[in-house]
């Protein structure tokens, strides 16, 4: 695996000095021009050796018209490649067209290939498993419905059974329910409603009703269907004790905004076929869920929202992996927001560091703490500040992984309050009993953040936006961000690198490559510049090389084995054994939403010989989950070699 190969430093200067001496003569003749030298002299100095070497480099990727997508996931593979998911890409137009997209994109030669997306993943979960698949699961079923836009009043229809004879009952789409007044509704979608079941209790027969949820909208347009109160409906066709033994109940029949409806299907995506392989189905309907991998290889999914918009009501769900199959996990209830910030910790609990993407109780399961998945008890982190502006925060497991120190930074007010924080809080979890300390500030209050875990064990981060998707921010229409740091957490401290080109907020990511570089994509504002009117998808990709890679020669690694067992040792062959300070394993990205629960870092302990390095796997499934791993050797400048990958079971 090579670097990516770059025009060299003395190319570079050339150029750029021959754009600053043509626009330099333009300028005296054509005061205008002076703006473009003002851009030139700023190329020109941000491609200077020294800058580079202390702040890194941008640089644009030229993505061909064909592949150009809305980012909306991004997940780093063991073949080198990176997965990008668009599915309907918060297009609704594509929704309808059921023009779902996934993009591969490999780094070593910026070719990009079209993987066939059977279902919509737009904000699904993923997270991947031991064997390096990715596991993909929930999505989009249908849009939201803004308030104004609902001509329809709609709502959730219970339709009950209390005959336990007859079977289940089938009732096509379009079956028409009647209210009281008269009024009529159609279900959206066909239902299946199983027979009421027979029980004996205290001696007596008791018979519990069979009921099944759908979607139904009123026939008419306008107030007059409005039912704002629970109500019984009439099915209309059914005669006698059908009549009376079938109906539908609803709590409202209301013109609110419609709610995005999560999807049930699951897929692993094959990293060597490429290609999605369905799995057995979510045993609920999840948009938005946090999908995480748990000591013993399962995978939890947590939160999300049903297919009718409701939050789910702390119903999380258990993958068991080698059966390929969701099954309920009712002794694992418990209420989080949505794409709640989840990390594995080396004792198998899960820390929720309290970042989230809202919707819900705004209240409800917003305090972190460490969620033992083992006997479902919940030991809260408290001490974080800005606590009721976590939605839209994002959190990290700061390298190396054997700190046990989880970040969280930035985050605005619930839902689209124009407010946000440029707080960072660090928590302990190796303490006793751990609580948030203060961290640093960012340079500016961000929603929206992207962290990278890099290999000599500090943090990028970058993107963002101060106001709600880019908007409104302390009266300024815009509010893209375009600082990008370090975090150094030895020191604690951020040091400023170059700045983006691109501004990136809601629905952006950010991951390393296994060339130490790292790819940015995405970005979803709200409106355009001139603040009335809709946003544009931000398409383009950016990225950084950061400041190691313009410090010499990398180390590099030429060989070693496949696989490594948990606990042992391994030996990779180098020629810069002399030079070598550090190794890193780095579990790839799987990131959307600023949610990755994947990014980790473990050090592993290293003994240096003549031609390579010698390196023991730390023990801990909570440390080192089983899965895929770039394996960095990093010299005593904090220049890392190209990844080799390694699978860690
Ligand atoms: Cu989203």
């Amino acid at each position: 695996m090579k670097p990516h190969t770059r025009p060299s430093a003395a190319r570079r200067l050339t150029s750029g000095l021959a754009a600053l001496v043509v626009l330099g003569g333009a300028a005296v003749a054509n005061r205008p021009v002076i703006a473009v030298a003002g851009e030139a002299v700023h190329t020109f100095r941000v491609n200077l050796q020294e800058y580079k070497q202390t702040h890194g480099l941008w640089s644009r990727l030229s993505v061909p018209r064909d592949f150009k997508v809305n980012a909306i996931h991004a997940a780093l593979l063991h073949t080198g490649k990176v997965l990008i998911i668009a599915g309907s890409g918060n297009n609704r137009d594509a929704f309808e067209a059921e023009s779902f997209r996934t993009v591969l994109y490999d780094p070593r030669d910026d070719e990009f290939t079209e993987v066939e997306t059977p279902t919509d993943m737009f904000c699904a979960g993923h997270t991947f498993l031991p064997d390096g698949k990715l596991l993909v699961a929930g999505g989009t079923e249908s849009y939201e419905v803004l308030e104004a836009d609902v001509e329809h009043a709609a709502g959730v229809m219970k339709i009950k059974n209390e005959s336990p004879d007859g079977g289940p009952r089938v009732f096509p789409k379009g079956t028409t329910l009647r209210s009281a007044s008269g009024q009529a509704y159609r279900i959206r979608s066909e239902v299946t409603v199983p027979a009421a079941r027979k029980m004996f209790h205290g001696g007596k027969i008791m018979v519990h009703a069979g009921e099944a949820e759908v979607w139904a909208d009123a026939v008419a347009k306008g107030d007059q269907p409005v039912v704002p109160s629970p109500a019984q409906y009439a099915i209309d066709g059914l005669t006698g004790l059908d009549a009376r033994n079938l109906y539908g109940i609803a709590e409202k029949i209301t013109r609110e905004k419609q709610e995005y409806g999560g999807d049930k299907t699951s897929y692993e995506f094959d990293p060597v076929t490429e290609r999605y392989v369905r799995t057995g189905d979510l045993t609920d309907h999840r948009w938005y869920p946090t999908l995480i991998g748990t000591t013993g290889g399962d995978v939890l999914a947590v939160s999300g929202l049903d297919q009718f918009g409701r939050i789910l009501p702390g119903r999380n769900e258990r993958y068991l992996t080698a059966e390929r199959r969701w099954v309920a996990a009712p002794d694992l209830k418990r209420y989080f927001p949505t794409y709640p910030g989840l990390h594995l910790m080396a004792d198998g609990r899960i820390f929720y560091s309290g970042s989230n993407s809202g919707y819900g109780s705004d209240t409800e399961g917003r305090t972190p703490g460490l969620w033992n998945v083992e006997r479902n008890t919940f030991k809260p982190v408290p001490g974080l500040r800005d606590a009721p502006m976590n939605e839209t925060s994002s959190s990290v497991l700061l390298p190396p992984a054997q700190d046990q120190k989880v970040m969280i930074l930035g985050g605005g007010g619930v839902g689209e309050s124009e407010q946000s924080t440029a707080r960072t809080d660090i928590a302990d979890l190796d303490e006793k009993s751990p609580r948030y300390r203060p961290g640093p500030d960012l340079p500016k209050p961000a929603r929206y953040l992207s962290a990278v875990v890099l290999p000599d064990d500090t943090v990028l981060t970058t993107g963002g936006s101060s106001g709600y998707r880019g908007g409104v921010y302390q009266g300024r229409p815009r509010s893209d961000l375009f600082n990008a740091q370090i975090y150094h957490p030895k020191r604690e401290v951020f040091e400023a690198v170059a700045d983006s080109t691109i501004g990136r907020n809601y629905h952006s990511e950010a991951i390393l490559l296994p060339d130490g570089r790292v790819i940015t994509l995405g970005g979803d504002p709200l409106y355009d510049k001139t603040g009335e009117n809709a946003g544009t998808f931000e398409q383009r990709v950016e990225i950084f090389s950061p400041p190691y890679l313009f410090r010499g020669e990398r180390p590099e690694i030429v060989s070693g084995p496949a696989a490594v067992d948990r606990g042992q040792e391994a030996y990779f062959g180098t020629p810069d054994a002399d030079r070598i300070a550090s190794a890193r394993l780095v579990r790839p990205s799987a990131v959307t939403h600023v949610t990755d629960v994947d990014q980790r870092s473990v050090a592993l302990s290293l003994i240096r010989t003549p031609y390579g390095a010698r390196v023991t796997v730390p023990e801990k499934a909570g440390l080192v989950p089983s899965g895929w791993y770039m394996l960095f050797l990093v010299d005593d400048k904090g220049v890392p070699s190209v990844a080799r990958w390694v699978q860690v079971r």
